[in-house]
């Protein structure tokens, strides 16, 4: 048990009951209602961050961000030699684009990419029609890693609007025989502002002390500014304990609109306890989070300055997981239609602290 526990030990038991026993039935209730409002609001195929891949098996992941001001740059792959590459997907991240991807896209290694999945804008108080894009780059990245020398692979990459696109978000996932039996979970889409959360439910109960166990996530953070008057961070809570409340910035780009982004990428430490803002680069190590017996690993994202836009987030943990978004773990019978006046009572209940800032980058 970490010290930096904000709900206390009792409110933490009882959300690990909850991901054990999914007869909960009021939890249950809240959490499809959320997610349905989402979706109303977004009005989008996506409501929040949600599972968009898991691979299971000897496999490992390479993330790595870019943005600029100006059209084009250089993202980076890590990859073992001997590994083959099972799939890679480019992120990019807008601001002001009134939630359209209209316009936006480039190139990745020479050849033109579209990101041609909306992953969906934050809906108010967010500003700024933050929404990212996600396009498929297998077909590109596969063919210039496999077979290859191994270690850093550098790529080209242009942006067609730069001052929109704030920056890239690189993810790599591979299979090397030799690497131990894991899972890479890609979440995407965007965490509202007032308070998201994503789950991982184990088949078994975890063992924190186990030899070679791991946990670690990575974030993928747009249109995040901080100085020493201006203030954009989120929150992000494991398990009900604080893990930092400086995740953001710029550090894969620059101080200006069209170059915020961070990727918590494999060039970057992992994070130490509590960082400060030029601490946290966006990867963490989720091991001290757990205890021996969890079944899930809880997170929860909470931005005030209601400007940033959390649009990835990678896991990678030892053994077989399956990850969802669900705060109370992984649901896996259909809920009952609900009706929205019923919808609209649970969402009255839920009762957010809002607050509002002016964006000054
Ligand atoms: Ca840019
Ligand atoms: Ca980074
Ligand atoms: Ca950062």
């Amino acid at each position: 048990m970490s010290a930096y526990n904000l709900l206390g030990e009792e409110r933490k038991s009882f959300l690990i009951r909850g991901v054990q026993n999914m007869k909960f039935k009021s939890a249950k209730f809240l959490a499809v209602a959320a997610a349905a409002c989402a979706a109303m609001v977004g009005g989008t195929a996506h409501a929040a961050l949600t599972t968009f891949q898991t691979f299971v098996g000897n496999v490992g992941v390479s993330t790595d961000g870019w943005g600029g001001t100006g059209s084009s740059g250089g993202i980076s792959a890590m990859v073992p030699a001997g590994a083959t590459v099972r799939a890679a997907y480019l992120y990019t991240s807008t601001n002001n684009n009134g939630g359209s991807l209209q316009g936006i896209g480039g190139t990745l290694a020479g050849s033109a990419v579209s990101f041609d999945t909306n992953l969906g804008t934050i809906p108010a108080p967010a500003c700024c029609a933050l929404t990212a894009g996600r396009t498929d780059v297998t077909s590109i990245i596969k063919p210039l890693i496999d077979g290859g020398p191994g270690g850093l692979y550098n790529f080209q990459i242009t942006e067609s609007n730069s001052a929109i696109q704030d920056g890239e978000a690189l993810v790599v996932v591979y299979d090397l025989p030799s690497l131990p039996f894991s899972t890479v979970g890609i979440l995407d889409g965007f965490a509202q502002t007032t308070g998201d959360s994503a789950s991982i439910t184990f088949a078994n109960a975890l063992d924190p002390a186990a030899p070679g166990f791991f946990a670690e996530m990575r974030l993928g953070i747009g249109f995040s500014f901080n100085n020493q008057s201006v203030r954009q961070t989120s929150r992000v809570l494991v398990n009900g304990d604080l893990l930092t409340e400086n995740a953001g910035n710029f550090d894969d780009g620059a101080g200006a609109n069209g170059a915020l982004i961070t990727v918590g990428g494999f060039d970057d430490p992992l994070s130490p306890a509590l960082p400060t803002v030029a601490q946290d680069k966006e990867r963490y190590n989720l091991v001290p989070f757990v205890d021996a017996g969890d079944t899930s690993i809880n997170i929860r994202t909470f931005n005030s300055s209601n400007d940033d836009l959390i649009f990835l987030s990678v896991f990678h943990v030892s053994g077989e997981a399956v990850i969802c978004t669900d705060p109370n773990g992984c649901v896996t019978t259909v809920p009952e239609p609900l009706s929205l006046a019923l919808v609209g009572m649970a969402l009255a209940g839920l009762g957010y602290q809002r607050r509002r800032a002016q964006k000054t980058a």
